[in-house]
């Protein structure tokens, strides 16, 4: 692949960053005092970009920069840097619908691919916090929101019919990303591919057995056309507890590079699949059997919280302000009408529904058996432990993505997720 970069393109250094902001009267004004006293350190851990916190005396910021390549592979792997013009034109629509909870964006350079952010402390990844077995209260009622908002606001239940062709126009460059989705989540994992690995020998055989599963293949084939075809709702693509900062007290969802217009039970899929990994993940973690119990209840009372407050808000929004040109109210102006219409709604949801069980499968089974892994299950150091987490959770996602049908409701999820952790994948207990 050809990759476009701009002449002024400079990927940056710590040594570098600061001539370049001092530039920018609004980054000067908030950091204070000079740019050669900032300080700037790269802290980036995630798989494609820089990112930068950069302090002066008066404040701080973040600023993140795309390479041309994957960073998690190298330049070997090219990748546009117009990701980061998608990412934003995501968070300042996202912010829009969604107030509060992304990073406000401070300042962009397109021909730098840079976007400079709000700097969220003493936030940290979610992730991270949730390996540490830490509760935070605010998830449910924040991603719900999030969810809920940004998509049923960019869906053509809210959106006059030309604005949303534009919308889906808008972002339908970011073919790149969306290739990488296609690739590594819906294809790779399904057959032999460089770029798969897992935990071996121990999943040596779920892994072959995965291969030659066709009602599987089939299942994920039916998701990811739906993923490539699909213009439900400006989406945020990789919605993962690695793109949630947190405190105990707020939160704010990030990285939205990936986003383009698509499926929406992409994104609470992806919701729900990290918090499955994360559940499964837990008898790494604990000091002894059971010692982390509350904490799985925690976690599984978050899927709940998460999904039922999403369909409850979703519903709300819809009732109130689904002015959009799908589902016009000149069509529902009268008592029985509005009735098939309350009816109508509750289906659209439990399509929905079964779009997320199986759109949570796919990434929980790209986690383990695909290029980029999770660091709750990659963390945790006896290969026979890990393997037999991810064995529960490939078992269940195997459920989840042929079966979605089967799960009446969310709580029957979390309980065949108790049922999923309670087996010996591999006969003896570890
Ligand atoms: C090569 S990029 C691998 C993954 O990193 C991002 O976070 C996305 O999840 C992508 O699939
Ligand atoms: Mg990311």
């Amino acid at each position: 692949m050809k990759i476009d970069v701009p002449e002024a393109y400079v990927p940056q250094t710590p040594e570098s960053l600061p001539a370049l902001l001092g530039s920018v009267a609004v980054i000067r004004d908030l950091l204070g005092g000079t740019p050669d006293t900032w300080t700037v350190e790269e802290v980036g851990d995630g798989n494609l970009n820089l990112v930068f916190k950069v302090r002066g005396p008066a404040g701080g910021i973040a600023v993140k920069q795309a390479l041309p390549y994957v960073r998690l592979v190298g330049e070997s792997w090219p990748l546009p840097l117009t990701r980061a013009h998608f990412e934003h034109l995501a968070l300042v629509r996202q912010a829009r619908h969604a107030p509060g909870l992304t990073p406000a964006v401070i300042h962009y350079d397109a021909d730098m691919a840079l976007i400079a952010m709000e700097l969220l402390e003493p936030h940290i990844i979610m992730r991270h916090g949730m390996i540490d077995g830490i509760v935070y209260p605010l998830f449910a009622e924040a991603l719900s929101t999030f969810a809920a908002s940004t998509l049923f606001h960019t869906s053509d239940l809210a959106m006059a019919a030309a604005d949303k062709k534009a919308l889906v126009a808008d972002f339908a460059g970011n073919t790149a990303l969306c290739a990488i989705t296609e690739d590594l989540i819906f294809t790779e994992p399904y057959m032999v591919a460089d770029n798969n690995r897992w935990t071996s020998p121990q999943l040596d055989g779920l892994a072959a057995s995965i291969r030659t599963d066709s009602e599987l293949k089939v299942a994920v084939s039916r998701l990811k056309v739906k993923f490539m075809s699909s213009t439900e709702a400006m989406i945020h693509g990789d919605l993962h507890t690695g793109s949630i900062m947190v405190t105990q007290t707020d939160t704010r969802i990030i990285d939205p590079e990936f986003a383009f217009v698509g499926p929406m039970g992409f994104d609470t899929g992806a919701v729900i699949a990290n918090l499955l990994l994360n559940y499964f993940s837990q008898i790494g973690h604990e000091d002894g059997p059971g010692a982390r119990d509350s904490y799985r209840d925690w976690v599984l009372g978050s899927v709940e919280g998460f999904w039922n407050e999403f369909h409850s808000r979703f519903l709300a929004l819809w009732r109130n302000e689904g002015k959009g040109d799908a589902y016009p109210s000149a069509l529902f102006d009268d008592p029985v009408a509005r009735i098939r219409l309350a009816r109508e709604q509750e289906r659209y949801m439990a399509d929905l529904f079964a779009d997320t069980l199986a759109f949570a499968a796919a990434k929980m089974v790209r986690r383990i058996l695909g290029l980029a892994h999770n660091i709750d299950l990659e963390n945790i150091a006896d290969a026979d432990v890990r393997a037999t987490a991810e064995a529960r959770a490939l078992m269940m996602a195997r459920s989840l993505m042929t079966s979605p049908g089967h799960y009446g409701s969310i709580e029957a999820v979390t309980a065949a997720a108790r049922q999923w952790n309670a087996i010996e994948p591999f006969g003896a207990k570890v």
